[in-house]
C-alpha cells in the first residue's frame, strides 16, 4: 500500500489506542504514548502506526510527503464538544458592566447578554453570519481542532434558528473543519415571551423541533437549564420531544446555580451534560452510573471571573468521563483557543496532561458520538492529525496562552503549515 504522508521519528506520539468508548478513571492517564512514533497515511485514512522504522509493506513512492516529527508532538486532531459558532455581533459592552460587578444572569435579565446576540444574529444575513463563522473556524482550524460542535440558540425563532442551523451545515460542507450541529432554540426566554415562558416552550416543541427534523439540520438538542433561564422540567420535555424526533439530547447543566442539571441529564440519558460548576455530588455519581459525559468549560468559568469552577477531580475519582471546550460564544467565553482551556483544565481543574489530552480527543469524540471515525490515531481511523512544534505534551501545557500547533492534517491533507492556514477554503 502506497503512502501519501508519511509522518517519522515522533517524539512524542499519542495514538489514545484503546476502546472507542469515553475513557474513566485511570484509563484518562493512558494516552497511548510512543517514543520515535511514525504514522502512515493514504488518502483520508491513518494506514500505520508504530515505532521506530515504516515496514516494507507500506510503499514510499516520489511523491510522498516524509515529515520529519523530531522534537515534535503528534496528537490526534483536537475535538471541541461545545460552542456557540453561528452568531451575530460581539458583547465587548459587556465588559464595563462585568468588572463593575454586574452578574452573567443579571445582565441577560435586564434584556442584554444573550438576548443581545439574538437581536444581532436576526438582524445578520446567512452570509454575514457564514463569513462571521468561517473566520472563527480558521481560528480554530489554527490552534489545532478538526472537530467541532456548534449550536443554534441565538435565533429564538423558528426562522433565525433555522438560519444559523443552514449556516453551519453549508460551512461543514465547504470548509475542512467537521461541524456536528446541535439545536438550541432553548437558549433564552425571548422578550415577547418574558411573562409566558410556556407558550415559548409550546412553539419549541411543536414547531421549532419538527422543522430541524424535517431538514435534518441536527444531531443533538441542548437546553440552558438554569435558574430564570428553562426550569429542570421544562428542559426534560424539551429534550424528550427531541429525542422522539431522532435528536439526542445534551444539557447547559449547573453552570451557575445548582438546579439539579446533573441529575436531569442521567435521568434523560444524555450524551453529555456540560459545565457542572455547581454540580452536586450525587448528581455526579448518577451521571457515572450512565455513562453521561462531562463536558468542562474552565475558559468560562475564568472568563466569567467568579472564582468558580467545574470539581474535575471529584469527577474522575467517581468514574465520569470527562471531556474538554472552548464553549466559544461571544458572551461567555469569546475565545477559540482551546490550548487555553487545557491550560485551565491542568493548573486549575487540576487534570493531568495525560487527561487534559484524553478529554480533548477520545472523550470528546465520544461526546459527539464520531468515536468509531476519530478520536484515536489508529489504522482505518480517519486522518486528522496535529503536529505540535513542542517536544512533549508537557510542553504543550507548561508553555501557556500561546498557540503551539506547526502542522495539521485534515482527512489526509495539510491543511496548516507553521501554525498558518494554508490556501484558500
Ligand atoms: O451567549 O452568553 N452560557 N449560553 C449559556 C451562553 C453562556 C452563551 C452566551
Ligand atoms: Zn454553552
Amino acid at each position: 500500500m502506497k503512502a501519501d504522508i508519511v509522518i517519522e521519528n515522533i517524539s512524542q506520539l499519542v495514538t489514545m489506542e484503546g476502546p472507542d468508548r469515553p475513557r474513566i478513571k485511570e484509563e484518562m492517564k493512558n494516552i497511548g504514548l510512543i517514543e520515535n512514533g511514525i504514522v502512515a497515511i493514504a488518502g483520508d485514512k491513518i494506514i500505520f502506526v508504530g515505532e521506530g522504522k515504516i515496514p516494507s509493506y507500506i510503499e514510499i513512492g516520489k511523491e510522498t510527503i516524509i515529515i520529519d516529527g523530531a522534537g515534535k508532538t503528534v496528537t490526534p486532531g483536537l475535538v471541541d464538544p461545545h460552542t456557540h459558532l453561528v452568531h451575530g455581533g460581539s458583547r465587548e459592552n459587556e465588559l464595563a458592566m462585568k468588572l463593575n460587578g454586574m452578574k452573567y444572569l443579571d445582565i441577560l435579565k435586564a434584556g442584554g447578554g444573550i438576548l443581545s446576540t439574538v437581536k444581532a444574529t436576526q438582524n445578520a444575513s446567512f452570509e454575514e453570519l457564514y463569513k462571521k463563522a468561517e473566520k472563527s473556524l480558521n481560528t480554530m482550524l489554527e490552534f489545532g481542532i478538526t472537530t467541532v460542535e456548534a449550536k443554534s440558540g441565538y435565533g429564538l425563532n423558528t426562522e433565525t434558528e433555522l438560519k444559523q442551523l443552514r449556516v453551519a451545515k453549508e460551512l461543514n460542507e465547504k470548509h475542512p473543519v467537521d461541524i456536528v450541529s446541535t439545536f438550541m432554540g432553548a437558549h433564552a426566554v425571548p422578550k415577547e415571551y418574558k411573562d409566558n415562558p410556556e407558550k415559548f416552550v409550546e412553539i419549541i416543541i411543536n414547531d421549532m423541533i419538527p422543522k430541524v427534523a424535517e431538514e435534518r439540520l441536527a444531531e443533538f438538542c441542548d437546553v440552558f437549564c438554569e435558574e430564570g433561564v428553562f426550569t429542570v422540567d421544562q428542559t426534560r420535555r424539551i429534550l424528550n420531544a427531541a429525542r422522539e424526533h431522532g435528536m439526542l439530547p445534551k444539557v447547559h447543566a449547573d453552570e451557575i446555580e445548582p438546579l439539579g442539571g446533573a441529575e436531569l441529564a442521567a435521568e434523560v440519558e444524555a450524551v453529555s451534560a456540560d459545565h457542572l460548576v455547581a454540580a452536586s455530588e450525587a448528581g455526579m455519581k448518577m451521571m457515572a452510573e450512565k455513562g453521561v459525559i462531562a463536558d468542562l468549560l474552565p475558559a468560562t468559568s475564568f472568563n466569567l471571573a467568579s472564582g468558580k469552577f467545574a470539581d474535575a477531580r471529584k469527577m474522575i475519582e467517581l468514574g465520569v468521563p470527562v471531556a474538554l471546550s472552548t464553549d466559544y460564544n461571544p458572551g461567555s467565553s469569546p475565545t477559540e483557543n482551546l490550548q487555553l482551556a487545557m491550560y485551565f483544565a491542568s493548573l486549575i481543574l487540576r487534570m493531568t496532561p495525560e487527561e487534559v489530552f484524553t478529554a480533548v480527543t477520545i472523550n470528546s469524540a465520544c461526546s459527539l458520538r464520531k468515536e468509531k471515525a476519530i478520536g484515536s490515531i489508529r489504522k482505518g481511523k480517519k486522518a486528522d492529525i496535529i503536529i505540535f512544534d513542542s517536544p512533549n505534551i508537557n510542553y504543550i501545557i507548561y508553555h501557556f496562552g500561546i498557540n503551539h500547533v506547526d502542522m495539521v492534517v485534515k482527512n489526509g491533507k495539510i491543511v496548516v503549515e507553521k501554525g498558518r492556514k494554508k490556501g484558500a477554503f
